[in-house]
């Protein structure tokens, strides 16, 4: 699924945030540590070798909300963007958090003059966010700040699983009846 917003293209589809060759920049799900970790974290140091780990040393520790760039070494995009989303109902105001996520992911992409952002489901793993309120909230965040972008042209939500994506599906057709 693609909607048009402004001057941005906002599609959904589902797949692996590591095997998004097109895309310039891809979002991790990180920890505050930016180590490797598991769920997104795990898939993205993996496919971009140690090199990544040295890269977020000194970047650490990063607060909910955040958002740090580094280079994507072995992986086939140019940037990775590590942002730390909310662990639901503990980090709070879990919405605003994670909304901030987005929000500074797109942000540090813009600022690096990056055309095309692929995220993952952020906080919806291991940090237990519900999937449908994190849609609501991420597509929301995208939508909104897609008005502001100078170089982001093209935002990508990869969904690991047909589940998430019926669900950003029915939210984004939600959200932007017209199209
Ligand atoms: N591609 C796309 N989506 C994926 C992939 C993948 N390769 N792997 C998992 N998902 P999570 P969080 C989905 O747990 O909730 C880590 O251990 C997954 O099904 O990666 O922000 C970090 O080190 C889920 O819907 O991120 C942190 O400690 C979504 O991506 C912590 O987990 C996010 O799952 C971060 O937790």
């Amino acid at each position: 699924m693609r909607v048009e917003k402004g001057n941005v293209t906002l599609e959904i589809v589902q797949g692996d945030i590591t095997k998004q060759p097109d895309m310039e920049a891809i979002v991790n799900a990180a920890n505050a540590e930016l180590m490797p970790g598991g769920g997104v974290a795990g898939a993205i140091h993996r496919a971009a070798g140690p090199e990544l780990a040295e890269a977020c040393r000194p970047l650490a520790p990063i607060r909910p909300g955040q958002a740090v760039i580094t280079p994507g070494f072995r992986l086939p995009n140019r940037y990775v963007i590590h942002v730390l989303g909310p662990v639901y109902g503990r980090d709070v105001p879990s919405d605003r958090l994670l909304a901030d996520a987005y929000r500074n992911a797109l942000k540090v992409a813009d600022a690096h003059k990056v055309r095309s952002v692929a995220f993952p489901a952020i906080s919806t793993g291991v940090f237990g966010y519900p999937m449908e309120e994190a849609a609501q909230v991420a597509l929301k965040t995208v939508l909104e700040e897609a008005s502001r972008l100078q170089h982001v042209r093209h935002v990508r939500f990869v969904l690991f699983d047909e589940r998430a994506r019926d669900i950003h599906e029915k939210v984004l057709a939600h959200l932007e009846p017209t199209t």
